[in-house]
Protein backbone atom coordinates (compact mmCIF):
# COMPACT_ATOMS: atom_id res chain seq x y z
CA UNK A 1 0.00 0.00 0.00
CA UNK A 2 1.26 3.45 -0.91
CA UNK A 3 1.96 4.98 2.51
CA UNK A 4 0.10 8.22 1.72
CA UNK A 5 -3.11 6.34 0.97
CA UNK A 6 -5.12 4.87 3.85
CA UNK A 7 -8.25 2.74 3.74
CA UNK A 8 -10.04 3.08 7.08
CA UNK A 9 -13.33 1.77 8.44
CA UNK A 10 -14.51 5.04 9.95
CA UNK A 11 -17.04 7.85 10.13
CA UNK A 12 -15.62 10.64 7.97
CA UNK A 13 -17.06 13.34 10.24
CA UNK A 14 -14.66 12.36 13.05
CA UNK A 15 -11.47 12.84 11.02
CA UNK A 16 -9.07 15.66 11.84
CA UNK A 17 -7.80 16.31 8.34
CA UNK A 18 -7.55 19.53 6.35
CA UNK A 19 -10.49 18.55 4.13
CA UNK A 20 -13.25 16.00 4.06
CA UNK A 21 -15.16 15.38 0.85
CA UNK A 22 -18.95 15.25 0.85
CA UNK A 23 -20.96 13.03 -1.52
CA UNK A 24 -23.61 15.68 -2.15
CA UNK A 25 -26.37 16.18 -4.72
CA UNK A 26 -26.58 18.95 -7.32
CA UNK A 27 -28.56 21.25 -5.00
CA UNK A 28 -25.80 21.19 -2.32
CA UNK A 29 -28.62 21.72 0.16
CA UNK A 30 -28.12 18.53 2.15
CA UNK A 31 -29.60 15.06 2.04
CA UNK A 32 -29.21 11.66 3.67
CA UNK A 33 -26.21 9.36 3.99
CA UNK A 34 -22.81 10.94 4.43
CA UNK A 35 -24.21 14.32 3.32
CA UNK A 36 -26.67 14.32 6.21
CA UNK A 37 -23.99 13.22 8.67
CA UNK A 38 -21.63 16.00 7.55
CA UNK A 39 -24.33 18.68 7.83
CA UNK A 40 -25.36 17.45 11.29
CA UNK A 41 -21.79 17.45 12.55
CA UNK A 42 -20.87 20.82 10.98
CA UNK A 43 -23.96 22.66 12.21
CA UNK A 44 -26.40 25.00 10.44
CA UNK A 45 -23.73 27.44 9.26
CA UNK A 46 -22.69 24.86 6.67
CA UNK A 47 -26.13 24.87 5.03
CA UNK A 48 -26.15 28.68 5.11
CA UNK A 49 -22.86 28.79 3.18
CA UNK A 50 -24.04 26.06 0.78
CA UNK A 51 -27.07 28.19 -0.09
CA UNK A 52 -24.71 30.82 -1.55
CA UNK A 53 -23.03 28.36 -3.94
CA UNK A 54 -25.79 27.90 -6.56
CA UNK A 55 -25.48 24.12 -6.57
CA UNK A 56 -22.90 21.98 -8.30
CA UNK A 57 -22.87 19.90 -11.48
CA UNK A 58 -22.30 16.15 -11.40
CA UNK A 59 -18.55 15.50 -11.49
CA UNK A 60 -17.68 18.97 -10.24
CA UNK A 61 -16.77 20.18 -6.73
CA UNK A 62 -17.17 23.26 -4.50
CA UNK A 63 -15.56 24.16 -1.19
CA UNK A 64 -16.88 25.52 2.12
CA UNK A 65 -15.56 25.96 5.62
CA UNK A 66 -15.84 23.03 8.04
CA UNK A 67 -17.54 24.93 10.91
CA UNK A 68 -17.95 22.52 13.88
CA UNK A 69 -16.21 19.63 12.13
CA UNK A 70 -12.65 18.69 13.10
CA UNK A 71 -11.82 19.15 9.38
CA UNK A 72 -10.98 22.72 8.29
CA UNK A 73 -12.92 22.61 5.04
CA UNK A 74 -15.51 20.52 3.23
CA UNK A 75 -15.21 19.81 -0.49
CA UNK A 76 -18.65 19.02 -1.84
CA UNK A 77 -18.75 16.90 -4.96
CA UNK A 78 -21.65 15.30 -6.80
CA UNK A 79 -21.25 11.73 -7.90
CA UNK A 80 -23.20 10.15 -10.77
CA UNK A 81 -26.29 8.03 -10.25
CA UNK A 82 -25.54 4.49 -11.50
CA UNK A 83 -27.66 3.61 -14.55
CA UNK A 84 -25.81 0.42 -15.50
CA UNK A 85 -22.61 2.05 -16.72
CA UNK A 86 -23.85 3.28 -20.10
CA UNK A 87 -24.34 6.95 -19.24
CA UNK A 88 -20.78 8.05 -18.70
CA UNK A 89 -20.83 7.15 -15.02
CA UNK A 90 -17.16 6.16 -14.80
CA UNK A 91 -15.93 9.41 -16.38
CA UNK A 92 -18.20 11.44 -14.11
CA UNK A 93 -17.03 9.61 -10.99
CA UNK A 94 -13.41 10.07 -12.05
CA UNK A 95 -14.14 13.79 -12.49
CA UNK A 96 -15.42 13.96 -8.89
CA UNK A 97 -12.04 12.79 -7.63
CA UNK A 98 -10.08 14.96 -10.07
CA UNK A 99 -12.12 18.10 -9.24
CA UNK A 100 -11.88 17.45 -5.51
CA UNK A 101 -8.11 17.00 -5.61
CA UNK A 102 -7.73 20.10 -7.82
CA UNK A 103 -9.77 22.24 -5.41
CA UNK A 104 -7.81 20.79 -2.48
CA UNK A 105 -4.47 21.74 -4.06
CA UNK A 106 -5.73 25.26 -4.83
CA UNK A 107 -6.70 25.68 -1.15
CA UNK A 108 -3.46 24.33 0.29
CA UNK A 109 -5.11 21.20 1.65
CA UNK A 110 -2.43 18.63 2.54
CA UNK A 111 -4.60 15.93 4.10
CA UNK A 112 -7.92 14.85 2.63
CA UNK A 113 -10.53 12.18 3.31
CA UNK A 114 -13.09 10.78 0.87
CA UNK A 115 -16.22 8.69 1.44
CA UNK A 116 -17.24 6.07 -1.13
CA UNK A 117 -18.82 8.64 -3.47
CA UNK A 118 -21.93 7.30 -5.29
CA UNK A 119 -21.76 3.92 -3.49
CA UNK A 120 -24.83 4.55 -1.30
CA UNK A 121 -28.21 5.67 -2.63
CA UNK A 122 -26.66 6.46 -6.03
CA UNK A 123 -26.02 2.72 -6.49
CA UNK A 124 -22.52 2.65 -8.01
CA UNK A 125 -20.95 -0.84 -7.76
CA UNK A 126 -18.36 -0.49 -4.97
CA UNK A 127 -15.51 -2.41 -6.61
CA UNK A 128 -15.76 -0.38 -9.83
CA UNK A 129 -15.96 2.85 -7.81
CA UNK A 130 -13.00 1.84 -5.64
CA UNK A 131 -10.80 1.19 -8.70
CA UNK A 132 -11.52 4.70 -9.99
CA UNK A 133 -10.99 6.35 -6.59
CA UNK A 134 -7.73 4.56 -5.88
CA UNK A 135 -6.25 5.02 -9.34
CA UNK A 136 -6.81 8.79 -9.21
CA UNK A 137 -5.43 8.86 -5.65
CA UNK A 138 -2.36 6.92 -6.71
CA UNK A 139 -1.64 9.48 -9.44
CA UNK A 140 -2.10 12.33 -6.94
CA UNK A 141 0.12 10.66 -4.37
CA UNK A 142 3.02 10.57 -6.84
CA UNK A 143 2.67 14.33 -7.51
CA UNK A 144 3.99 15.09 -4.01
CA UNK A 145 1.48 17.71 -2.85
CA UNK A 146 -0.50 15.62 -0.35
CA UNK A 147 0.71 14.22 3.00
CA UNK A 148 -2.32 12.02 3.59
CA UNK A 149 -5.16 10.66 1.42
CA UNK A 150 -7.78 8.74 3.41
CA UNK A 151 -10.70 6.65 2.20
CA UNK A 152 -13.22 6.59 5.07
CA UNK A 153 -15.44 3.56 4.55
CA UNK A 154 -18.61 3.16 6.53
CA UNK A 155 -19.84 -0.24 5.38
CA UNK A 156 -18.25 -3.69 5.32
CA UNK A 157 -19.05 -3.93 1.61
CA UNK A 158 -17.23 -0.73 0.64
CA UNK A 159 -14.31 -1.53 2.95
CA UNK A 160 -13.85 -4.91 1.25
CA UNK A 161 -14.22 -3.37 -2.21
CA UNK A 162 -11.50 -0.80 -1.51
CA UNK A 163 -9.18 -3.44 -0.06
CA UNK A 164 -9.76 -5.69 -3.07
CA UNK A 165 -9.23 -2.79 -5.48
CA UNK A 166 -6.00 -1.82 -3.70
CA UNK A 167 -4.76 -5.38 -4.14
CA UNK A 168 -5.81 -5.37 -7.82
CA UNK A 169 -3.96 -2.10 -8.40
CA UNK A 170 -0.89 -3.30 -6.46
CA UNK A 171 -1.15 -0.37 -4.07
N1 LIG B 1 -18.80 8.50 7.01
C1 LIG B 1 -18.33 7.84 5.92
N2 LIG B 1 -19.13 7.25 5.00
C2 LIG B 1 -20.47 7.32 5.21
C3 LIG B 1 -21.05 7.99 6.32
C4 LIG B 1 -20.15 8.60 7.25
N3 LIG B 1 -20.58 9.26 8.32
N4 LIG B 1 -22.40 7.87 6.23
C5 LIG B 1 -22.67 7.14 5.13
N5 LIG B 1 -21.51 6.81 4.50
P1 LIG B 1 -24.43 8.14 0.19
P2 LIG B 1 -24.19 8.73 -2.71
C6 LIG B 1 -21.29 6.02 3.28
O1 LIG B 1 -25.75 7.53 -0.01
O2 LIG B 1 -24.40 7.30 -3.05
C7 LIG B 1 -27.35 11.94 -0.22
O3 LIG B 1 -28.69 12.02 0.18
C8 LIG B 1 -22.42 5.17 2.77
O4 LIG B 1 -22.54 3.97 3.56
O5 LIG B 1 -24.20 9.05 1.34
O6 LIG B 1 -23.11 9.51 -3.40
C9 LIG B 1 -26.91 13.12 -1.07
O7 LIG B 1 -27.56 14.32 -0.70
C10 LIG B 1 -21.96 4.87 1.35
O8 LIG B 1 -21.00 3.80 1.34
O9 LIG B 1 -23.94 9.00 -1.15
C11 LIG B 1 -27.29 12.69 -2.44
O10 LIG B 1 -28.65 12.95 -2.73
C12 LIG B 1 -21.22 6.18 0.97
O11 LIG B 1 -21.02 6.89 2.20
C13 LIG B 1 -27.06 11.21 -2.43
O12 LIG B 1 -27.19 10.81 -1.06
C14 LIG B 1 -21.99 7.07 0.02
O13 LIG B 1 -23.39 6.93 0.25
C15 LIG B 1 -25.68 10.84 -2.88
O14 LIG B 1 -25.57 9.44 -2.98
Amino acid sequence: MNSLIEILPTDITTLKVDAIVNAANTSLLGGGGVDGAIHRAAGPELLAECRTLNGCETGNAKITKGYRLPAKVVIHTVGPIWHGGTRGESGLLRNCYLSSFRLARLNDVKSIAFPAISCGVYGYPPLKAACIALSVARDEATEGHFDRIVFALFTAETLKAYRDAAAELNL
